[in-house]
């Protein structure tokens, strides 16, 4: 559900998001780069990754724990946050966004992991 309202408000910034799940219906601007991420213990595989979009993360959870990839900023001064499910350990699944240039912060949402270390900038260019 927070992807869906996510994806509403950011209609107006022309802002395309697709998330697994998500009923989309916006049109592909390109074909997305796609970008793998393993989530584990306690490390987004981001390492300040400068990425052009549209990007579709292939996420994959190679951990033990839960996780989940979380991207949150700010676009024309509004704040946005998107993210996938909650994965357990071994499973995948795919985000794709496409944002304005600038920096944003990507992390794991699940309660504990941000503060663990499992965050990192995120740069579209
Ligand atoms: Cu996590």
């Amino acid at each position: 559900m927070n992807i869906q309202r996510t994806a509403g408000a950011l209609l107006a910034v022309t802002l395309f998001i697709t998330a697994a799940g998500a009923q989309g219906s916006a049109p592909t601007p390109a074909k997305p780069t796609v970008v793998q991420v393993n989530l584990n213990e306690w490390t987004m595989g981001l390492e300040s990754m400068k990425v052009t979009g549209p990007v579709t993360f292939a996420v994959t959870n190679t951990g033990k724990y839960p996780h989940a990839l979380a991207v949150e900023g700010k676009i024309g001064g509004k704040d946005f946050e998107i993210s996938t499910g909650w994965l357990k350990a071994g499973e995948k699944t795919t985000l794709t966004i496409d944002l304005p240039a600038g920096t944003y912060n990507a992390y794991c949402p699940v309660p504990g992991h941000e503060g663990k270390g499992m965050k990192s900038d995120l740069t579209f260019q």
